[in-house]
């Protein structure tokens, strides 16, 4: 069985305890690979690769960090296939999604970041005849970024790509369920021809090898997305001391249908916003609340919609819903439903596993659940949706408002007043009016409560991922 190493100062080694954990891939319940769990001496390794490497790269032109970075998108693009193969067989993900989204998205960011990095200028400010301040950005240091498994390397590259590019030396750990294309990206990173120590990935436990980046005193920035408990431990360990930390955790997101939308449109569109990815998406609405009067025209033509998705096998192209990503998180989807039924939710179609080998759940759409059930208020985070009834736009504002969470929020009306009033009035870091998942990647990304601090995308990493220093000279 193939086993997958960490990747130090420019080279692929074993961890130093010799110590691994299965790989399993979901869509057979089968372990396919072995990945390193890494432990502190391991991190030792990568913080004096990162350290060595850091005062170069740091005071390289910002034009050959572009140029490096630029390359390692160009390779991402011509191994597409390879890493899409990878990408699906460690999550579940349909293979047709991996290499339309995952992977596109994946050399998106680094070519992102590459361009960014070139058109980025900081503040100054002049007092005429007194002073000029201005404000000098520099690298934070040694940055920990810490993924998760979901969108592998979609999300593990968003926050690698702007440490790199602002001149940070990165740490960085994927998901344990998730770490192929991470542990791939190292040689493309050599090809690219980036400096040995300027990006180490490690791999491993999250309660290890990820709690020890982030309490390690050399990192100086945490950039964590995942679940919103593990965030909180995260939250609390960096504070200690002092570090930056930007934190994208859950949702449990509505989805709003009001009674003047293009039905047609709202329902596609909903289909695809409850169930892409399994559902394992943070931006995926799971609460859809629909305008009283039609609630039951929406239900049907949903409903008929989702006859439509078919459940298997993630390397067949007719595949529309995968495996989740691990048995336990299977598990805790089903105990979930289970949950619904006790607090008198019907289950419309779905509500079990498939009776087959593998990780895979069927789509599930419930109704008649009271809005604050902990159905309706805990993330799920797999193909599981409620239908809600609202009777007025101030009813559907105080459900959408009415969990701990402010990760994003759909809105479906043809009045431009009310997408706008609503749009102010509910508590979300991200708000689609008739569309759900399209974003200019210059504009900020996260959410608002407990869906995290902090924003990612365009200049907000950039300015994450750097230490501003005011400069001040008399005139
Ligand atoms: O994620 P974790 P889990 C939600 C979703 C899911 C729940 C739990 O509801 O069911 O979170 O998922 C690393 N210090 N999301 O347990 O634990 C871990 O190794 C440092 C939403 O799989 O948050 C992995 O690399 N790191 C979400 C990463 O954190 C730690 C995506 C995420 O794992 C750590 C995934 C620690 N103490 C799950 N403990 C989203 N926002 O998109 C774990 N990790």
């Amino acid at each position: 069985m193939q086993k997958i190493q960490n990747f130090i100062n420019g080279k692929y080694v074993d961890p130093v305890k010799g110590e691994y954990i299965d790989n399993v891939e979901p869509a057979t319940g089968k372990a396919f690979a072995q990945v390193p769990n890494s432990s502190i001496e391991d991190l030792e390794l990568a913080i004096d690769a990162a350290q060595a490497a850091f005062p170069a790269w740091s005071t390289m032109s910002v034009d050959k960090r572009s140029r490096i970075l630029h390359k390692l998108a160009d390779l991402i693009e011509q191994n597409l296939d390879d890493y899409a193969l990878m990408e699906s067989r460690d999550n579940g993900k349909p293979l047709w999604l991996a290499k339309a989204v995952d992977i596109p998205r994946a050399s998106t960011n680094f070519r992102f970041y590459a361009s960014a990095i070139v058109n980025f200028s900081t503040e100054a400010q002049v007092s005429e005849g007194f002073m000029v301040n201005y404000t000098r950005r520099a690298p934070v240091g040694i940055v920990g970024c810490i993924s998760p498994w979901n969108l592998p390397l979609y999300l593990f590259s968003w926050k690698i790509a702007p440490a790199l590019a602002m001149g940070n030396c990165v740490i960085a750990k994927p998901s344990e369920l998730t770490p192929m294309t991470a542990y791939l990206l190292g040689k493309l990173a050599n090809e690219a021809e980036m400096p040995a120590g300027v990006l180490n990935i490690l791999h491993g436990e999250g309660k290890g090898i990820g709690q020890a980046i982030v309490e390690h005193e050399a990192t100086k920035a945490i950039s964590f997305t995942g679940g919103t408990a593990t965030g909180k431990i995260v939250g609390a360990t960096a504070s200690q001391q002092f570090k930056k930390v930007s934190l994208e955790l859950g949702g449990k997101n509505p989805n709003i249908i009001f009674a003047d939308c293009d039905l047609d449109e709202a329902v596609k569109t909903s289909v695809k916003s409850s169930f892409t990815n399994q559902g394992e998406i943070c931006l995926c609405g799971s609460r859809i609340l629909i305008e009283e009067s039609i609630y039951e025209e929406f239900k049907r033509q949903f409903l008929e919609e989702c006859e439509k998705l078919v459940v298997g096998d993630p390397m067949d192209p007719k595949t529309t819903t995968g495996a989740l990503v691990s048995e336990a998180h299977l598990n805790k989807v089903d105990s979930y439903v289970q949950l619904a039924r006790e607090e008198g939710g019907t289950i419309l179609t779905g509500g079990k596993k498939l009776d087959r080998e593998g990780f895979y759940y069927e789509p599930t759409v419930i109704e008649g659940l009271d809005e604050n059930c902990r159905t309706n208020q805990e993330e799920i985070f797999g193909p599981v949706v409620t239908l809600n009834k609202f009777k007025s736009e101030e009813e559907a504002i105080e459900v959408a408002n009415s969990t701990r969470y402010g990760l994003s929020c759909t809105i479906w009306t043809s009045n431009l007043q009310r997408a706008h009033r609503v749009a102010h009035a509910v508590q979300s870091g991200i708000i689609w009016v008739n569309c759900w998942l399209v974003r200019d990647l210059r504009t900020p990304f996260g959410g608002m409560k407990d869906s995290g601090i902090g924003r990612e995308g365009g200049d907000e990493a950039l300015r994450f991922f750097s230490e501003p220093q005011n400069i001040c000279i008399k005139l």
